[in-house]
């Protein structure tokens, strides 16, 4: 740290600062941001590779544009990491993704230069438009509005459905396409090949040289001249590259694909593009993890590294071990490849998420049975349904973060038609320190809400095996949800034979008589801790995992009322109407009138932080267990 005081990025304390160095300097102030990210990743873990990307990018952007008063949208956020250092945020990026530190990703309340909160994909160009079109209608002139989308964001519905509505308006909107040619993993899909097939496209080229040399001449001329050569370039461009080009079918001007690691080329087309009004598109290319050359070439890995060695760019273990528990995406990942192998009606559905779900298992043993969808988690729902009319068996396994996006498909084409879809959703619960745009808390409440629909969770790998492995059966004639967490198991002794479970059957994990302790997922393990501690203060507390949200165990919830007079329920999602309240439901509906606590997570977004220390602050834990539990039982 004393080494960097010395360097021009230590006098950088806003884009003021930035703006007062001279061109030639900018290059410096790269290697020296992208240094500062490679120290600052490696000992405190986060966002990587995207982040060394668009070093030079972000340089640009800053010195050429008026931020915060030009508004700048970044796309997920988990590239903007530079953005952050550049804009007062260098000295607390140390406390980058920890608990009351800085969050990992654009915050409208962090900062005046975060115009738009992200972490959800494909949504930059609707927000920056939504921006520009509000400017107009408040007759500002000068505003500028760039939103910077990757080639894997751009994959998302959404993106298109923003370029189709801002191609209409003549809003000052530049969108910055970053394309680095990989998403987490190689970016599935046409988009990806298309982008990649321009900036090799020699022709194009060429064409888009001379057109771009024009352009930059343009300065120097009268106001006409510059017209009329513009008007007649846009036509010759039309007519050389529309039928071509996707964007400018768009109406979006498209220039490019330039050099996204030339900072002096970058501020002088942005410069340029300053000038030219309407819809705009400018392709940058670009390396996912520039500068860091492990990150270069295993760039999915480095994508979010965890720690490592900045020397060697060794990746230290992370917290789970096989000897000790595996970790539940691993387990998902080999059952679905273990159930594939048995019935051939099975495949795996992913949006844009093998490596993170484990499904790239699949994709390797059997890739003609794994689809990797893009950015599309509406589309994944109802490619899903698609082939669950034709008797195939979807696993289709999204964060549950991410189903958010798809809630209408689940409805609508699962649900209604009762379709046998079967919804891994991964990533149930509090994730840690990716924050409050990631944490998967509301599945619970929205699945169980809809009519058809199985809403499982199991407490370990073992009942996640099997939960999967009954999913599958013939005699599943519905949408089947299994919701598990992020992170490790309890037992390395997993692999066991495959168990049908009974649906909507919960089971009795201890026996006590002071007050009963219902779980659902992972909170069980939990309980099951707090319960022998209680026991050890005198205590007595009965545990029941009841593996379904949806159907409930009703005939367990009868005896359970019909004995206890104090009941909680514990899980890891919103207390306002997930599994407790569903307890709840049957409590009032049956007129028993025990007295229950919900514990779950409260009514706010949860930021970010270790997992332990945000189970510890929403009191999900063992300890907030067995705090509400002697609560309850003095009657508090
Ligand atoms: C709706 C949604 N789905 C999935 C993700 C997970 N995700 C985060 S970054 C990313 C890849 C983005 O690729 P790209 O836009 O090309 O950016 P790059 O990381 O390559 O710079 C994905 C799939 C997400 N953030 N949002």
């Amino acid at each position: 740290m004393g080494k960097i005081k010395e360097k021009l990025l230590s006098k950088i304390d806003s884009p003021a600062d930035l703006k007062k160095l001279k061109p030639d300097q900018l290059p410096r102030v790269c290697d020296e941001l992208r240094e500062f990210i490679i120290d600052a990743v490696s000992t405190n873990p986060g966002h990587f590779g995207a982040s060394l990307g668009v070093v030079e990018l972000t340089v640009a952007l800053h010195y050429v544009y008026n931020t915060p008063y030009d508004l700048l949208v970044w796309d997920v956020g988990h590239q903007a990491y530079g953005h952050k250092i550049l804009t007062g945020r260098r000295d607390a990026f140390h406390t980058n993704r920890k608990l009351h530190g800085i969050s990992g990703f654009p915050s409208r309340s962090e900062s005046e230069y975060d115009a738009f909160g992200t972490g959800h994909s494909s949504t930059s160009i609707s927000a920056a438009y939504g921006m520009a079109v509000a400017s107009a209608l408040k007759n500002e002139k000068d505003r500028k509005f760039v939103a910077v989308i990757g080639d894997g964001a751009i994959t998302g519905g959404m993106a298109f459905e923003a370029l189709n509505n801002a191609g209409t308006g003549k809003a000052d909107l530049l969108v910055i396409l970053n394309d680095n040619n990989m998403a987490i993993d190689p970016n599935a899909g046409i988009i990806g090949q298309y982008l990649l097939g321009i900036s090799k496209s020699q022709t194009y080229n060429k064409v888009k040289t001379k057109i771009w040399d024009g352009l930059g001449k343009l300065d120097g001329l009268g106001k006409s001249t510059r017209k009329l050569i513009q008007k007649n370039q846009h036509a010759l461009k039309n007519m050389l590259l529309k039928g071509n080009n996707l964007f400018e079918a768009y109406e979006f001007r498209y220039f490019g694909p330039v050099n996204g690691h030339d900072v002096g080329y970058l501020t002088e087309v942005l410069q340029d593009l300053k000038k030219i009004p309407g819809p705009k598109l400018l392709h940058v290319v670009t390396k996912k993890g520039k500068g860091f050359p492990q990150a270069e070439q295993n760039q999915t890995k480095y994508h979010a590294p965890g720690l490592f060695d900045k020397e060697t760019g060794e990746i230290y273990p992370a917290n789970c071990s096989d000897e000790q528990a595996p970790r539940l995406q691993d387990v998902f990942g080999k059952t679905l490849v273990e159930l594939a192998e048995m019935n051939d009606k099975i495949v795996g559905i992913t949006p844009a998420m093998p490596t993170g779900c484990s499904m790239n298992l699949l994709f390797e043993k059997m890739p003609h049975r794994a689809f990797d969808v893009g950015i599309a988690e509406q589309h994944a729902v109802t490619f899903s349904a698609g082939l669950a009319t034709q008797g195939i068996i979807p696993f289709c396994n999204i964060y549950s973060t991410f189903i958010q996006r798809a809630y209408d498909q689940v409805i609508h084409d699962v649900a209604i038609q009762r379709l046998p879809v079967v919804f891994c959703i991964d990533r149930g619960g509090l994730v840690g320190e990716d924050g409050q745009t990631h944490h998967g808390i509301f599945d619970i409440a929205f699945m169980r809400s809809i009519p058809n629909m199985i809403v499982s969770a199991p407490m370990d790998e073992t009942d996640l095996r099997n939960l999967m492995y009954t999913a599958q059966l013939e005699h599943i004639k519905q949408p089947f949800s299994i919701r598990y967490p992020r992170g490790c198991g309890v037992s390395p002794d997993w692999e066991q034979p495959f168990r049908e479970i009974e649906i909507g059957k919960g089971r009795q994990l201890s026996d006590g008589d002071d007050v009963a302790i219902l779980t659902i997922g992972k909170s069980g393990i939990f309980a099951q801790n707090a319960v022998k501690k209680l026991a050890g203060e005198g205590i007595s507390a009965a545990h029941f995992d009841l593996r379904f949200v949806k159907p409930l165990d009703e005939e367990m919830l009868e005896k359970i009322f019909g004995k206890f007079s104090k009941i909680i329920t514990v899980e890891d999602g919103t207390a306002k109407g997930g599994f407790g309240s569903a307890v709840m439901e049957f409590m009032a509906e049956k007129g028993f009138s025990s007295r229950m606590k919900i514990v779950g997570i409260p009514d706010k977004f949860i930021e970010h932080g270790s997992l332990e220390e945000l189970y510890a602050l929403c009191g999900i834990d063992e300890e907030g267990i067995i705090r509400t539990v002697k609560e309850m039982v003095e009657n508090k």
